[in-house]
């Protein structure tokens, strides 16, 4: 590696004179004219990631997901496909903030030295974006960095972000035990709809309608459709305009129907019609209907993860395995029913900090981990030794084999890398269709308690520090006792306030026994905000 390389390619990215970056939730996101030095950096770290793990293929994906079309980011993914490891989110922090050319090298061969990085590993870097505007010219200064180091690298082109993530396991895992499977997007498609075309073999389940934000997602469902058996489901794509950048996440998408609780505008609903929404790199997906009375009813994440995790258990007793662990991981935005419904399940369920890192991590403490934040984002994990006595159990009668098959199918038609709407999308159309379930059926499991979520925009976001899963403020000091007191007038109140990690606003949620009074809380906590 030759400093006069490094150099001269980062002089073309200067970092923006007084900003200050930081690796947070979803890796570095803001208004993209801000991040070409950023997203420069981030290839240097990815360079170095790898070869600290030998060669190891690590990606990076361009992407703000729900945020609006003039934001966007850049986040890197480890070699089993997980988030980076986050005791490296401060070196790409760090980089991030370098004033100069000269220090910015001087950062990474210090990283260089302190993790005795071997000269001799080659980097391995996969890259995608997804369709934003701003996307290619960040997607030039990636590249510019990894030839600057003369690393091996890829172009995926506009992909979902689970799409990439799916490669980079692929890629690190083929010919051992644990190969995952074809590193290309035919490969993620085929694993996927041959799974899903065995589980829903002689089923039908009718027409779902899917948004997808008019993101990244659109495309990407529309390649993955042909490959659905005929007859099994009917997939209308709706919101897949890509080419008009500013209709990104605007008045549709998975988080303007979980935020608002109503239908995208666009949408003419049918009642008792599936619907869903997927977000801009179709990370998340919620559900929903509207009922005879034209009615809106949410089916977020949270009840998501209650389908998947009932179906799994039944599936798992059916089989007849035995002393199977299976635990459900949530954050602080999980609905109270979701969480008193599991219990009564008799699952164990945990709650984390806000961010798919924590809840990923969590569920691997579990023979099969289900995970999912309330706006749509998750998945399920089995672990190895999971996988290895479902692959290896023999089952007692025909009904113990066909639980079996159908258990060892949805191992491999969920994405075990990363929340994946497509996957999900198909997971829950499996689900619904094994149970002979309308939408209505399914919300009618548990009743959410009214709940209302808000921005507000601060002077500091960053003087707001939480504890206990982000469940509590230690500052300021004293806004927590006032939030407290707030909370003490309400029926089956709760209530918390939180730093966002993706967009410059402090998110404030509220959930009551009534809707007026979920909303009044709402507004009253987010009044002492400042
Ligand atoms: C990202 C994270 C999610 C998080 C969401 C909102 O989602 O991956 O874990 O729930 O941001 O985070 P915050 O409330 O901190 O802004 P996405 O889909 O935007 O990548």
């Amino acid at each position: 590696m030759s400093k006069d390389a490094v150099t001269a390619a980062s002089a073309a990215y200067p970092k923006p004179a007084g900003q200050t970056f930081q690796y947070g939730t979803a890796g570095f996101r803001m208004k993209a004219d801000l991040l070409p030095s950023v997203v420069f950096r981030v290839g240097l770290l990815a360079a170095l990631r790898s070869r600290y793990r030998n060669g190891d293929v690590i990606g990076v994906m361009i992407t703000a997901s729900h945020n609006p079309p003039a934001d966007n980011g850049v986040k890197l993914i480890d070699p089993l496909g997980e988030m980076l490891e986050s005791s490296w989110e401060a070196h790409g922090t760090s980089l991030a903030n370098a004033p100069t050319d000269d220090a910015v090298f001087d950062i990474y061969t210090k990283l260089e030295s302190d993790f005795a990085v071997k000269p001799d590993v080659k980097a391995r870097v996969v890259y995608g974006c997804d369709t934003r505007e701003s996307s290619p010219a960040l997607v030039k200064a990636l590249k510019d960095a990894l030839d600057a180091l003369n690393v091996d690298s890829t172009d995926f082109g506009a992909v979902t972000t689970p799409q990439l993530h799916y490669v980079v396991r692929c890629l690190n895992t083929a010919g051992t035990d644990h190969a995952y499977g074809e590193p290309t997007l035919a490969g993620y498609y085929a694993k996927l709809s041959s799974a899903f075309n065995q589980l829903m073999a002689g089923r039908s389940n009718g027409t779902v309608t899917v948004d997808c934000a008019n993101g990244v997602g659109g495309p990407k469902l529309r390649e993955l459709i042909p490959h659905l058996a005929s007859g099994t489901i009917d997939v209308a794509v709706t919101n897949d305009d890509t080419e008009t950048f500013s209709k990104l996440n605007s008045q549709c998408g998975a988080d303007y129907v979980k935020t608002n609780q109503r239908l995208p505008p666009s949408t003419n609903a049918q009642p008792l019609a599936r619907y869903a929404s997927l977000d801009g790199d179709a990370d998340r997906i919620v559900y929903y209907y509207v009922d005879h009375s034209n009615v809106f009813h949410l089916l977020d994440g949270d009840k998501i993860a209650t389908l998947a995790a009932s179906f799994i258990v039944d599936l798992v007793r059916a089989s007849g395995i035995d002393n199977f662990n299976l635990g459900v991981v949530q954050t602080a935005y999980a609905n109270g029913s979701s969480t008193r419904y599991i219990e009564k399940l008799g699952l164990p369920v945990v709650c984390t900090p806000t961010g798919v890192k924590h809840l990923h991590h969590a569920a691997l403490a579990y023979d099969c981990g289900v995970y999912f934040e309330a706006n749509g984002h998750g998945t399920v994990l089995f672990s190895p030794e999971a996988l290895r006595r479902i692959s290896t159990h023999s089952p007692n009668s025909p009904a113990e084999q066909s639980a079996l098959t159908s258990l060892k199918a949805l191992t491999e038609l969920i994405n075990q890398t990363v929340g994946d709407a497509l996957s999900d999308l198909l997971l829950v159309e499996v689900i619904l269709a094994h149970k002979a379930w309308s939408p209505a059926q399914w919300d009618a499991c548990y009743t959410d308690l009214p709940n209302r979520l808000e921005k507000a925009e601060v002077k500091d976001r960053n003087a707001y520090k939480t504890t206990d899963a982000e469940r509590r403020l230690v500052e300021p000091e004293g806004l927590q006792a006032r939030i407290d007191a707030l909370v003490s007038k309400y029926h089956e109140a709760r209530s918390f306030v939180r730093p966002s990690g993706t967009e410059n606003v402090v998110r404030v949620y509220a959930e009551a026994a009534t809707k007026s009074e979920a909303d009044e809380l709402a507004a009253k906590v987010k009044a002492l905000l400042d």
